[in-house]
């Protein structure tokens, strides 16, 4: 018999519904809730691996981080990705990894789109080149990439949008999902470094659509619980609604997913959004926020109260402090550097400087699951 993809544990669920679990992926184990540091272009922004295998409480490094289908599919190929023997061994990672599915970037980055039933055909965001992309396309340049976890090829709709214009793109985003499923049970043992997975197979998550209707939300959930996906995304989300709407959301699709499989939601958020969501009963979250805060020059601290402050390490104010971004954060970079000399770097424009700040948001976010792992044993 094949050997399964994955498998999930749930050691303990709190009144709250939030889970503590343990996640098994042919690359190794994640401790849920967790967060997914963004690797877009199989790199976290200005962060190399070696130091993304120890940022986090413990040093014990991000346990899994994500990359991007329409990003490699551009540049610099799939298929030379996979000469070079998938995205793992391309980027030197050997911890898990999941693939967003393109889905989302299509629509948010490609100009000229035009979707058909059979797919969608846009320009690249990088040269005007045209381009087609199918759930069966997506899900090849999945396959070749060869992470743990891919995801199934959706439309993301955007908001606003009226509940008739939602309901289509729904549909659409249900049938290229069982598209999406047929074409990675068929092709899913094609990886050509299947065997160095001690025959594990990837696994394909669902996405939940259904924009800001609380009914089409649930008939999204059931319609995915049916096909008996592994894992489930709730997508859709963090796309300019106000945060009340996306809790809840998050809080009623909650309800319709299965109890004992992964929950994933796509894109969020600040610190206190992935605390609160957590506590909720979501397994993992991924967001470009603490990178791309910290190479503008954001970063978060835990104030006095234990609430978020935010910084910006630019301010003049700075110019002669001392002390660390956080005396109690416990990164490698409050360990050494001093809010003077991390204003100094963004100020003179040094490539640290953005390192430096992404390598302390990231822990910061990885501190926070933790916190909220302890909380949920
Ligand atoms: N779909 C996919 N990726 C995503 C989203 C989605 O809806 C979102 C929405 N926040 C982020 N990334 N495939
Ligand atoms: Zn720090």
């Amino acid at each position: 018999m094949q050997k399964m993809g994955l498998s999930f544990e749930i050691q303990k669920t709190a009144e709250s519904g939030g889970r503590r679990g343990t996640l098994a992926l042919p690359h190794g184990m994640v401790q849920t809730p967790v967060f997914m540091p963004v690797g877009t272009a199989a790199s976290v922004k200005a962060v190399e691996q070696g130091v993304l295998e120890r940022i986090g409480p413990g040093e014990r490094g991000a346990e899994i981080i994500l990359a991007n289908t329409y990003h490699l599919y551009l540049r610099p190929g799939h298929e030379l990705i996979a000469r070079m023997g998938g995205v793992h061994r391309f980027m030197g990672w050997e911890r898990p990894m999941l693939t967003d599915s393109g889905g989302f970037q299509v629509f948010s980055l490609s100009s000229l789109r035009k979707v058909t039933p059979d797919g969608v055909e846009f320009r690249s965001h990088l040269d005007g080149s045209k381009h087609f992309f199918s759930p069966e396309h997506s899900i090849d340049v999945q396959i070749a990439l060869g992470a743990d976890i891919a995801m199934v090829f959706d439309e993301c709709v955007e908001t606003p949008a009226s509940w008739e214009r939602t309901k289509d793109s729904m549909g659409l985003t249900h049938a290229w999902a069982g598209r999406s499923k047929d074409h990675f049970e068929a092709n899913k043992h094609r990886v050509p470094w299947f065997s160095e997975m001690q025959g594990k197979t990837q696994s394909l998550f669902g996405i939940v659509q259904g924009g800001m209707y609380v009914d089409l939300r649930k008939e999204s959930a059931e319609h995915l619980v049916e096909m008996d996906l592994p894992g489930y995304a709730i997508g859709g989300l963090a796309v300019g609604e106000p945060r009340e709407v996306t809790r809840e959301m998050i809080a009623r699709t909650l309800e319709w997913l299965p109890k004992d499989k992964p929950r994933y939601v796509m894109g969020v958020g600040y610190p206190d959004e992935i605390e609160e969501y957590a506590k909720m009963g979501v397994d993992m979250m991924d967001c470009v926020l603490p990178t791309r805060a910290g190479r503008h020059g954001l970063v978060f601290a835990r104030g006095e109260d234990g609430g978020i402050v935010r910084m910006n390490i630019k301010r003049k104010e700075y110019a002669e402090d001392q002390g660390p971004i956080d005396a109690t954060c416990g990164c490698m970079v409050c360990a050494r550097y001093s809010r003077a000399y991390l204003r100094h770097l963004f100020v003179v424009g040094e490539p640290l400087g953005l390192t430096l700040n992404s390598v302390h948001n990231l822990h910061f976010y990885l501190a926070t699951m933790e916190r909220v792992r302890a909380e949920l044993a």
